[in-house]
């Protein structure tokens, strides 16, 4: 071939996706490549014997590439939200908890203070922080629930801790982003919440997250009447049970964005500490009124589990 012939190469959309996979969050290519090699080398190890709890694997090495049961995904389907035990390994849960002590030096509660206290980090402004999601195996089992490749990292981190005593007496849940909105302002929706427990909370009132399971599926219900723009306040619907949201300090929550939620009460006698990122499926925003009414638009893999107990229209379009 001569020097100046134009050789004309076709990207494959997949080839595409596959490399804006490998590089989100603003990962460089070699870090991005060093991920994919440790990544499959993760999915080709076998599974060591593992007997300590139910889904656990060995911490200390992570070695096992571990998928969501079909019973997990069932029960997120069903209920809004699964906690995964032992996501992350000590090292990193160490390095995320100096994180959050630096964060509070400079946005200290005010002294004496018993309640919620939260703090908002830059995901690049805390890669100790970042790293729960990004350096564990806790994205890809995210994924697993909306498709391989199909979420982005997220910009912003939430420090949430409970200064003891506080009992929380609303009785009542909210969804994110939308109750009190103006009407003229999209609301803040997302995919998914990931929570990364810093402390045990696997008694109740430890500053548990309080959790209305199955409201995802009650809300969209809800907005499928009255219209998606009616999302200003919180749905009047009847609400089951609350739930405290039981976990050990590493384990994972992934809960769908639409279940409603609160701060819980922390009658022990240590301050909780949880981080948060809210999870969002590429294209995410441009979609929120049909989001709202679909449980499953942002979660394909679910909709062929979601016929035992869906009802008319929230079936998977
Ligand atoms: O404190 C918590 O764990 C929940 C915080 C919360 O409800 C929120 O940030 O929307």
């Amino acid at each position: 071939m001569a020097v100046n012939d134009t050789i004309t190469i076709r990207v494959d959309d997949r080839i595409e996706q596959a490399i804006a996979a490998l590089t989100r969050g603003g990962a460089s290519a070699t870090t991005a490549i060093e991920r994919a090699i440790l990544e499959s080398a993760r999915r080709a190890a076998p599974a060591p014997p593992n007997a300590a709890r139910p889904g656990a694997v060995d911490s200390t090495t992570l070695s096992v590439q571990r998928k969501l049961t079909r019973e997990q995904l069932l029960e997120f389907a069903e209920r809004g939200y699964i906690v995964i035990p032992d996501v992350v390994p000590p090292e990193i849960l160490a390095k995320a908890n100096e994180a959050v002590d630096k964060q509070l030096k400079s946005h200290p509660p005010k002294d004496g203070h018993a309640g919620p206290h939260f703090m908002f980090p830059m995901w690049e402004e805390e890669p100790d922080l970042a790293a729960l999601l990004r350096d564990t195996e806790a994205f890809t089992l995210a994924e697993e629930l909306t498709g391989d490749g199909a979420m982005e990292y997220p910009w912003q981190t939430q420090i949430a801790m409970t200064f003891p005593p506080y009992i929380d007496d609303r009785g009542m849940p909210h969804i994110d982003g939308g109750m009190r909105r103006k009407a003229d302002e999209p609301p803040r929706t997302f995919t998914m919440l990931a929570g990364f427990f810093l402390t045990d909370q696997d008694g109740d009132d430890s500053g548990n997250l309080y959790a209305w399971p199955g409201t995802h599926r009650q809300h969209a219900e809800y907005f499928r009447k009255v219209g998606p723009d009616a999302f200003t306040s919180y749905p009047d619907i009847e609400l089951p049970e609350r739930e405290q949201v039981r976990a050990k300090a590493g384990d994972l929550l992934l809960k769908h964005y639409m279940v409603g939620h609160n701060v819980g009460s922390n009658t022990s006698d240590s301050t909780r500490r949880t981080i948060y990122f809210r999870l969002k499926v590429r294209g995410h925003d441009a979609n929120w009124r049909e989001i709202i009414q679909d449980p499953w638009h942002d979660f394909t893999p679910l909709r062929p589990l979601v016929s035992s107990f869906e009802k008319d229209g929230e079936a998977a379009k």
